[in-house]
């Protein structure tokens, strides 16, 4: 694999290697149960996280490039728990490689009453700030839903988008749309990914294990077909 490899083909590679795509039985928060499961708790040591901040990074520098997203970001908001490191990590990497100040922002899970008080920790949000909302992966939508009242309840900021590792590419119980349109639809922000499961079980059929054999074999990628054929869209 060549520095030139397009993102999601990295970012698979990424994924497989820290084992943070799990193959085999898994039911998810929706209740549907999956042959695929992308568990963000695997970036858990120093390199793991700085490597995955550094593709939220890449991701949004890209973004912006584009038009996507705005150029200024004042704070990047993970939601607690999982949430925080991807923040952390992602502002780190936004100031260290593309030169962007930024702060970053987490939920408590419980009001504080003593000391500096209130319901978030680092930078604090005030009226008119543009908040970009960093999150691992989206199924049905559910955790944006919950978040974004909490940000608005804060202040009267604005939210640029929401940046995710994977998008799991799945229609909502109510209609053909994708969570991800759904959401883009019901908010007004863009919502992005590093990769989507459609081009993650493509680059993971050549991405190869230390035996030879890929990642992603002949009956992992008829499973993921089977369970996209009934719940993608
Ligand atoms: P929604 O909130 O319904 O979009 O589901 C996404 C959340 O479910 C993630 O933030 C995780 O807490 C969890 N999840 C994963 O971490 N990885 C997956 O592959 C699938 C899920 C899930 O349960 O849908």
């Amino acid at each position: 694999m060549t520095d030139t490899a397009s993102l999601d083909i990295r970012f698979t590679q990424f994924l497989l290697e820290s084992k943070a795509l799990k193959f085999g039985d898994f039911t998810l928060k929706s209740g549907r149960k999956s042959p695929y499961f992308i568990n963000a708790g695997a970036f858990d040591d120093g390199r793991k996280i700085a490597t995955l901040g550094a593709f939220y990074a890449e991701k949004i520098a890209e973004e912006i490039k584009a038009g996507r997203l705005s150029q200024h970001i004042d704070t990047v908001f993970g939601p607690a728990y999982k949430g925080i490191p991807l923040a952390v990590s992602t502002a780190i990497a936004l100031t260290g490689a593309h030169g962007m100040e930024v702060g970053y922002t987490f939920d408590r899970k419980e009001r504080k009453d003593h000391g500096d008080g209130g319901m978030m920790v680092g930078t604090q949000l005030e009226d008119g700030m543009k908040v970009l909302l960093v999150d691992d992966v989206m199924t049905a939508g559910t955790a944006v839903r919950e978040v974004v009242p909490k940000l608005r309840a804060e202040a009267d900021v604005e939210i640029v988008g929401l940046v995710l590792s994977v998008d799991r590419m799945e229609k909502t119980r109510d209609s053909d749309l994708s969570a991800v349109k759904a959401v883009e639809a019901e908010f007004g922000f863009p919502v992005l990914a590093i990769a989507n499961v459609r081009e993650i079980f493509e680059a993971g059929r050549h991405i190869a294990t230390a035996s030879g054999e890929p990642y992603v074999t002949e009956s992992i990628k008829t499973a993921a077909d089977a369970y996209l054929e009934r719940y993608g869209a």
